[in-house]
């Protein structure tokens, strides 16, 4: 999985030499899966709500109409360092969204088998760069704004849109706070889990270690690029330390939103339908790319074209989305 330099020793100080889809095959590796998810494992779910899928012109008020984030769900989240928050889109755009990715998704990777043709975990990333409709999720006023609330109401740019699917049987997430992931110097970054279907807990919903400062107690833990032993000492560490995971079900249209401290994971796909789900990420504008990125940073350049590290993140693929400025309404 790892190649060239990046497979050559243990150091993580270096720059990813693949795409963002053989980051994500790498990644998964690391995650302790106690049994591999057989065939015979998967469990049928009952069929999706049936709704009417949104409009365009729905799709477009929804996603500009603002949504009222409490005093206490913000200090709910720089207590616990995440929140869900309930009908955050309405059925018809989880509807419309989960139709638009699998059309998506067909046209890069092969989705013919009900196992998942090697259970992977699939990732689409800008497709808010060519697709009207996915843009105007991860350009979203109502997202944004959320994001921009939990961090104290500062503007917020966007790091990156990914489309993260886990084929029937995938296995873990590795535990991970995103601190080690976005090269991003700021402690001002909120992801949106935004997922396009309901998440039964046998899906592998994401799930939270709490509070926020739980952070401290696995900083020094030492990643390992090869092996599974970086995610076995976190879950050993807070299982030893009675810290308690939030793992519960998403339902139709609530999303999760992250801080990039907050240690999460997900369990492994054990149903026969698609986990699908469209993370945004956005972090305080004028924050700098961090001096040294790694190699678990992926392909971040992608993201931040022409910004050197040590520089401004404000390249033309991080537009501010709140508050609503003329640039991103003319995009
Ligand atoms: O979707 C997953 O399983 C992991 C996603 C994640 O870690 C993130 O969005 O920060």
């Amino acid at each position: 999985m790892l190649k060239g330099r990046n497979a050559v020793n243990s150091d993580i100080n270096q720059p990813w030499e693949q795409d963002n889809q053989a980051w994500w095959d790498w990644y998964v590796t690391l995650a302790d899966n106690p049994r591999k998810i057989e065939a015979s494992d998967l469990v049928d779910l009952s069929p999706i709500p049936n709704c009417d899928m949104a409009s365009d012109d729905q799709i477009e008020n929804e996603l500009s109409d603002l949504y009222h984030v409490t005093k206490h769900q913000c200090i709910a989240f720089r207590r616990d360092g995440f929140i869900k928050l309930p009908n955050v889109l309405s059925q018809g755009a989880v509807a419309r969204l989960r139709h638009e990715i699998i059309e998506l998704l067909r046209k890069s990777f092969d989705l013919s088998s009900n196992y998942g043709v090697n259970n992977r975990f699939l990732s689409l990333e800008l497709l808010w760069l060519t697709n009207k409709l996915l843009r105007r999720y991860v350009l979203s006023p109502r997202i944004a704004k959320i994001c921009s609330d939990l961090l104290g109401g500062k503007s917020v740019r966007l790091y990156h849109d990914n489309i993260l699917v886990k084929e029937p049987g995938c296995g873990r997430t590795p535990w991970h706070c995103d601190d080690h992931h976005f090269p991003l110097a700021t402690q001002d970054v909120v992801t949106a889990w935004i997922p396009a279907q309901p998440i039964p807990v046998l899906m592998g919903p994401l799930a939270f270690a709490k509070p926020l400062s739980v952070f401290n107690l696995v900083k020094n833990i030492k990643f390992n690029k090869f092996d599974t032993s970086y995610d076995k000492l976190i879950n050993k560490t807070f299982d030893r330390n009675n810290v308690e995971i939030e793992n519960k079900a998403f339902a139709m249209g609530e999303v999760s939103f992250h801080h990039n401290r907050s240690f999460h994971t997900a369990n492994g796909n054990k149903t026969s339908r698609m986990r699908v789900v469209l993370a945004n990420t956005y972090f305080a504008n004028g924050s700098r790319v961090v001096d040294q990125p790694t190699l678990v940073s992926g392909d971040w350049q992608k993201f931040i074209p022409g910004v050197d590290p040590g520089g401004i993140a404000d390249s033309r693929l991080n537009p501010i989305c709140w508050p609503i400025n003329a640039d991103t309404k003319a995009q």
